[in-house]
């Protein structure tokens, strides 16, 4: 005869068995169950990505308010635009004005590698209350450097043309990608910011924004923010991923623990997804891209010339800069931004739709849309 002692530890024994059993020979359960698996899924009770967390109602100025904010951050809105493009930016400016800044008055940076007209200046600063200050860039920040090797980095221009890339025969655009990769944070205009909201012609804001974006990047300490995120055209960047590598591999101190890693990658980093933040909107901190990591970085990529002889976009760059050298809690997706570039938009959905009385149509939304690398931005979370 067992007495119950003996028994109630057999039954014991024999789950323990079974769990031990399963564990080696079912993945999936033995994933389910492991130790840090358990504990880490006690330590994130909720675990989902911070933007489903609203932002708190102390950010938010009411409606309607025309009165300067008590509290401000050290930001300014930065548009690198040419003489043609002033209609285009007037429209985004003007949407920019209405929707947020009319109440925010945060100041505006232009910049170009040719000087403003006059006539640019002169419409530009009716459209705002707000400081604006013009730029010339410095054509060594600007044109291609005299150690590209021009026969090279043409005949690479007229492969992509052959082959269509958008932009593939272009100098002036890969001269525009390598100065938002590694420039626009050093021109003198921006020294004086810590925060930059960038803006590009013709765009869209659908929504009002009641609430101050770059004090919530300051108070939470983030340094990347966007609105869109999708895959690259592999055609532009065949040989950036290795570069990438190359560089993590001899400067494995400069990434971050808790980087964002798995939003560029699939398998652990062998080999690059082609995900990025959509840079032609980024509400961002100007002192990340000057820091060491992201400035050695830049250096690195830009002695490989792949800028010229490829057509490394500032989105890949950027991103990739972002989810290493940053912790993934601090790369932000600003759900309750409407914007659309051209051709994808993102149309906020349910109370932030309502709340920011956006007048996109809901349905017409990218973000989990087959092109849209935003559900690998929510994995990093769960
Ligand atoms: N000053 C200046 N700005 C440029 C030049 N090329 C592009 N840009 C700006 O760079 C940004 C990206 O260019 P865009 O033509 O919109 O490229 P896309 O969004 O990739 O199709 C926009 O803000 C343009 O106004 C250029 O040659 N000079
Ligand atoms: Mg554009």
């Amino acid at each position: 005869m067992m007495t119950p002692m003996r028994y109630i530890l057999l039954v014991l024994g024999m789950i323990i068995s079974l769990h031990y059993i399963m564990s080696f020979s079912h993945e999936g359960y033995g994933n389910m169950t492991s130790i840090t698996r358990l504990t880490e899924k006690l330590a994130k009770p909720n675990a989902e990505p911070p933007y489903r967390t609203p932002v708190p109602e102390d950010y938010y100025k009411p409606t309607g308010s025309p009165s300067s904010p008590d509290r401000k951050a050290n930001a300014t809105f930065v548009m690198l635009v040419r003489n043609s493009d002033l209609t285009g930016i007037m429209s985004s400016m003007r949407q920019l004005e209405d929707r947020f800044n009319r109440k925010f008055n945060y100041p505006y940076v232009f910049l170009n590698e040719q000087p403003f007209s006059d006539d640019f200046k002169k419409h530009i600063t009716a459209l705002t209350d707000a400081p604006v200050e013009f730029g010339l860039i410095p054509a060594e920040d600007w044109y291609q450097p005299d150690w590209i090797d021009e026969d090279r980095a043409t005949k690479a221009r007229e492969d992509m043309v052959r082959e269509n890339v958008i932009y593939g025969g272009s100098v002036p655009y890969r001269n525009m990608c390598r100065f938002n990769s590694g420039f626009f944070y050093k021109q003198e205009l921006l020294q004086k910011y810590k925060y930059y909201w960038r803006v590009e012609p013709d765009v869209k804001f659908f929504c009002d924004l009641d609430y101050d974006p770059f004090l919530v990047m300051q108070d939470e300490k983030k340094v990347y923010g966007f609105t869109v995120s999708l895959f690259e055209y592999p055609t532009t960047i065949p040989t950036l991923w290795n570069s990438v590598k190359e560089f993590i591999n001899s400067n494995p101190t400069l990434v971050s623990p808790d980087n964002a890693m798995a939003f560029l990658s699939d398998d652990g980093g062998e080999s690059y997804n082609r995900c990025h933040f959509w840079s032609n909107f980024e509400i961002g901190d100007l002192d990340f891209w000057r820091d060491v990591p992201y400035s050695k970085f830049f250096d690195f990529l830009d002695e490989k010339g792949g800028f010229y002889y490829e057509r490394w976009g500032d989105a890949p760059v950027h991103s990739i800069g972002a989810a290493l050298f940053a912790r993934k809690d601090q790369i932000h997706f600003f759900n309750d931004i409407g914007y659309r570039h051209e051709p994808f938009q993102h149309c906020p959905q349910g109370d932030a739709n309502s709340r920011g009385r956006c007048w996109c149509d809901p349905t017409q939304n990218f973000d989990y849309e087959w092109y849209s690398c935003l559900n690998k931005y929510d994995k990093l979370f769960s």
